[in-house]
C-alpha cells in the first residue's frame, strides 16, 4: 500500500473547543489505513470572519495514510459529523471543522475538494501549528512554510501549553 503524508487542521469554538479537539484526534487515530505520526500543540486565536463568535482552539496533525483524498474527506466529515458538527452559516461557529491542508504534494481543484486547503498562506493558525510539525514543509504552489509564517501577522495567536509529540 502507498501511503501519503497528509495534514489535517482541526479548529473548534464551541462546547469546550479543548476535549473536541483532542476527541478527534484520537478519531483520527482509528482511521483505517492510517496512522498520526505527529500532533501540534493547541493554539488559541480570535475568529476570522464574523467577529460575534468565540475564540477558536486551532490544532494540525500530519497522517501517513492509504486513503485517497475524496475517501479521507469522507471520514473526516463523519467525525465531524459524530462530533455534532451543524453546518448552519459559512465562517460561523462550529464544535469541530477538519480540513485537509495538505495531501503529499498533490493539487486537487474540485468541486468537493480544493488542496491545498484555500487560505493557508492567511492563516496564522494554520500556518504556525504546521511549522511546529514540519518545518522544512513546502506548500505546493506558494513556498515553504516558514517563509509564508514570516509574511503572515501572529497578532492574537497565543500558543497553549501542551506540548507537540512527533513520531519521531
Ligand atoms: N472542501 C473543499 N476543500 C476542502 C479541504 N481541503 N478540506 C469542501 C476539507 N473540506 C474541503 O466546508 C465546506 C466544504 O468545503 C466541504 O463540504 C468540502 O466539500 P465546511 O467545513 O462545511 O464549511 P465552512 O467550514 O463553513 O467553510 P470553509 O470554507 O471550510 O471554512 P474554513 O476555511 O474552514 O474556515 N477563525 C479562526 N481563528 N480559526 C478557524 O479555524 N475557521 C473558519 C472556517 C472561520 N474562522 C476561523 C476558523
Ligand atoms: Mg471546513
Amino acid at each position: 500500500m502507498t501511503e501519503v503524508l497528509a495534514y489535517i487542521g482541526l479548529g473548534s469554538n464551541l462546547d469546550n473547543p479543548e476535549s473536541q479537539l483532542e476527541t478527534a484526534i484520537e478519531a483520527l487515530t482509528g482511521l483505517p489505513q492510517t496512522r498520526l505520526q505527529a500532533r501540534s500543540s493547541l493554539y488559541r486565536s480570535a475568529p476570522m470572519g464574523p467577529q460575534d463568535q468565540p475564540d477558536y482552539l486551532n490544532a494540525v496533525v500530519q497522517l501517513s495514510t492509504g486513503l485517497e483524498p475524496e475517501a479521507l474527506l469522507d471520514k473526516l466529515q463523519g467525525i465531524e459529523q459524530a462530533q455534532g458538527r451543524v453546518r448552519a452559516q459559512h465562517w460561523g461557529p462550529r464544535t469541530l471543522d477538519l480540513d485537509i491542508l495538505l495531501y503529499g504534494e498533490d493539487v486537487v481543484a474540485t468541486e468537493r475538494l480544493k488542496i491545498p486547503h484555500p487560505g493557508i498562506a492567511e492563516r496564522s493558525f494554520v500556518l504556525y501549528p504546521l511549522a511546529e510539525i514540519n518545518g522544512q514543509l513546502e506548500i505546493p504552489g506558494l513556498g515553504g512554510v516558514r517563509s509564508l509564517m514570516e509574511q503572515c501577522s501572529d497578532a492574537g495567536l497565543s500558543r497553549l501549553s501542551v506540548t507537540a509529540q512527533s513520531a519521531g
